[in-house]
């Protein structure tokens, strides 16, 4: 068992392991036809057997005394290894509050993150705009200061959990600054007035996603994450938490992946023996293999580094993320191929997996992005 390694604790064994029990009886098998209903209904399951207290810390009603990274890899892998909705909602209840976890009042704390764990109300980070992705401090969005409240002006885009979230992290510009410098992040509850949601987009893996409109939305200085400007390192802060768990979620996917061709590979008969018994087929599943499992020590490695050593783990997190990710879809691919005809077929688990793992390469940061924070992590430390 991979959970043996020094990385992880008794209570993280026991973690993975009941929650992979709890996932084989408690987790739909097929995809649903509403998605938004869906992941209602599962922020709901999940809360209410306790898997959501993960996503916050304990002083404000979590499982662990701190957010922590190896559980929140460990509850992604294992989410996402049974059902990527699942994994999605739960990534979600994480990233749309760790920005409260990590700068929030006290006041804020407690009135959010109890009703997130609680998986009484839906979290989502509103971080990127049409022209502002990969370069998120080329953001337009304004909070303007007016008296005790910010008036926020602006279009934010793939907004995951748009439509459903009960609030919603927002990042916007509050100091006449350009670039990283003049960011703030704050919290806007959905039914405020002058929030709209402009479009729901659909995507290759359906879950909710949207472009939301703010048109003198008025949001109490309160509501504010953190010092006036100091938004992009509340946002870089939250993604190198999150970031280090998409690269857990491609492990999961990788290896429910690999799991399905292992199984397909001995099953399936041709030539006059089975698949697994050609060279070639099992050349290709000692790569899948060894693929997720560097992608699993990579991963785990940014998640122990930042758990257990406190260290800032930007650079492990980068590294983890784009192996993973990448790997992860070279891995389904191959499943998908071992399949044939079938592993394009609706309704096979694979074909499922080969939609599911390809935004995982883009979102939070694309492979290009996770490029340009490892080299430049390195070439600052250089001192030669
Ligand atoms: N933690 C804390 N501070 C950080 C940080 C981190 N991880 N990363 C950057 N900062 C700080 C820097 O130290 C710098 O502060 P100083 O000027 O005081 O030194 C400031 O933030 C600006 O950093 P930088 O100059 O690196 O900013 P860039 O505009 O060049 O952007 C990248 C850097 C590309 C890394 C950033 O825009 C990024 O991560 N983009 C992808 C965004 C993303 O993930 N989008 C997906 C949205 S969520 S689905």
């Amino acid at each position: 068992m991979f959970t043996d390694l020094p990385f992880f604790e008794d209570v993280h064994r026991e973690l993975a392991h009941n929650l992979n029990e709890w996932c084989v009886t408690n987790l739909p098998k097929s995809e649903p036809h509403d998605v938004d209903e869906a992941c209602r209904d599962l922020v709901d399951v999940l809360g209410k057997a306790g898997w959501l207290r993960y996503a916050v810390p304990g002083e404000a009603g979590g499982a662990l005394d701190k957010l922590d990274s190896r559980a929140l890899c460990l509850i992604r892998e294992t989410l996402a290894y049974h059902n990527g909705l699942a994994d999605f909602t739960f990534a979600m209840q994480g990233l749309g509050s760790g920005a409260i976890t990590l700068y929030g009042s006290d006041e804020l704390k407690q009135r959010y993150l109890p009703k997130v764990a609680a998986g009484e109300w839906i979290a989502a980070f509103a971080l990127s705009e049409p022209e502002a992705g990969s370069d998120v401090a080329a953001m337009t969005t304004s909070a303007t200061l007016d008296g005790d409240e910010y008036v926020l002006n602006g279009t934010k885009t793939w907004i995951s959990n748009g439509g459903i979230a009960d609030f919603y992290t927002v990042f916007a510009r509050s100091e006449p600054i350009s670039g990283a410098k003049g960011i703030s992040a704050f919290i806007v509850p959905a039914n405020t007035p002058g929030l709209h949601i402009a479009e729901r987009i659909e995507v290759i893996a359906p879950h909710p996603l949207a472009t939301l409109h703010f048109e003198n939305c008025r949001v109490p200085i309160s509501q504010r994450l953190g010092a006036a400007g100091e938004g992009f390192k509340v946002a870089m802060q939250t993604l190198d938490i999150f970031r280090a768990s998409v690269a857990a979620a491609a492990v999961g996917f990788g290896r429910r992946a690999l799991a399905e061709a292992l199984t397909r590979a001995k099953q399936r008969k041709l030539f006059g023996q089975s698949l697994a018994d050609f060279q070639m087929t099992q050349a290709t599943l000692a790569d899948m293999a060894t693929a997720m499992e560097s992608s699993a020590l990579l991963t785990y490695q940014a998640a122990w580094l930042r758990d257990v050593k406190g260290a800032i783990t930007t650079r492990e997190a980068a590294m983890a993320k784009m192996t993973a990710t990448e790997s992860a879809q070279q891995v389904i691919d191959a499943a998908v191929q071992i399949f044939g005809g079938l592993g394009v077929k609706r309704g096979e688990i694979v074909e499922r997996l080969y939609r599911e793992i390809r935004s995982l390469r883009i979102y939070e940061g694309a492979t290009e992005v996770q490029k340009l924070i490892i080299a430049r992590s390195l070439l600052k430390e250089s001192t030669r």
